[in-house]
């Protein structure tokens, strides 16, 4: 019989009540603290989880397959992962959220939410002021991957111009131009938006310095949905403070929960969200993990695995 960890510090057991598996061919346990995880290490062949502290992998000779339940695996990549132990992710579940997330904000801004709010308090009729229109504009998804995709799609429907980066440069549908990274600056030039959806990986992080910073307009605004230190968050900063580009929707950073006393709080070009752009929910993760867990005990290949070369 196989073995089944579920983990997750907040939800284990409302992501283990959705697990459906033939009872006499699993066995599952439930943890919710990095000790408990530890204690059952040794008989685990699967993991289902989230933010699975490294050292458990050490103490899990059976481990042979991670399902992780959130967008990025860049937590289950760790040296203590031993390379034989395939990953897999859940494409498709987070890219509807996090376009929403990115159009909504951008819509925040050109209907400058805040200006007509501030106006509302203080009981003044603003109509010198006028919104901008997102249609037209161009959206530069640097990151093209299934969530980067999805982004770019919902943006093109509402008319919004779509460029992109990715590694290699390969045409995708919907998206005007698709340049390498390594013209990542010519790409930023273009754009009144630039979002971050690329995985966190060696080649990702820092990817946008002061000298990307730099290559931005300066009515531009940036989107991370990717991971904090993708972005040299110093020289954003310095950045924002200078108003070098317009401003900056952080949804990711590189110490999580941004501490009290960071000036990213207090900045007025910068909106702040605690990592919520693509929320895992037990619902969405399940079906994913379900099929995989099938093919898994029928002995064929699970879908969506994570090619641990590229770490993606
Ligand atoms: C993530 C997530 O991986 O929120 O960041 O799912």
């Amino acid at each position: 019989m196989k073995t089944v960890l579920v983990y997750h510090p907040d939800e284990a057991d409302r992501y283990a009540a959705l697990v459906r598996a033939p009872r006499a061919r699993v066995a599952i346990h439930v943890c919710a603290t990095p000790e408990d995880a530890a204690r059952v290490a040794p008989e685990v062949d699967i993991v289902y989880g989230w933010r699975l502290p490294p050292f458990i992998y050490e103490k899990a000779p059976r481990l042979a397959w991670v399902q992780a339940m959130g967008a990025g695996v860049d937590w289950v990549l760790v040296p203590e992962l031993p390379p034989h132990v395939v990953v897999t992710r859940a494409p498709g579940v987070f890219g509807p959220w996090m376009a929403e997330y990115v159009l909504g904000w951008c819509a925040f801004v050109s209907q400058r939410v805040e200006a007509y709010r501030a106006a509302q308090r203080d009981h003044r009729w603003m109509d010198t002021v006028l919104p901008g229109r997102l249609r037209g504009s161009t959206l530069l998804v640097v990151g093209l991957g299934d969530i980067g995709k999805t982004i770019a799609r919902l943006a093109g429907r509402i008319g919004m111009r779509v460029l992109g980066v990715s590694r290699a440069g390969a045409p995708v549908r919907g998206v005007e131009r698709v340049y390498r990274t390594r013209d990542l600056r010519r790409a930023l030039v273009a754009a009144d938006w630039v979002v971050l959806t690329v995985p966190l990986t060696p080649a990702t992080r820092g990817l946008l310095g002061a000298a990307e910073l730099a290559a931005m307009k300066p009515s531009a605004w940036l989107l991370n949905i990717a991971r904090g230190p993708v972005v040299d968050e110093t020289a954003l900063l310095e950045t924002l403070r200078r108003r070098a580009i317009a401003g900056a929707v952080l949804d990711v950073f590189t110490t999580e929960p941004l501490p009290p006393e960071h000036p990213f709080w207090d900045l007025d070009n910068v909106v702040v969200t605690p990592h919520i752009a693509g929320p895992s929910t037990p619902e969405e993760i399940a079906p994913v993990f379900a099929e995989n867990l099938t093919r898994y005990l029928a002995g064929r290949r699970l879908r969506h695995i994570v090619d641990r070369r590229r770490a993606y």
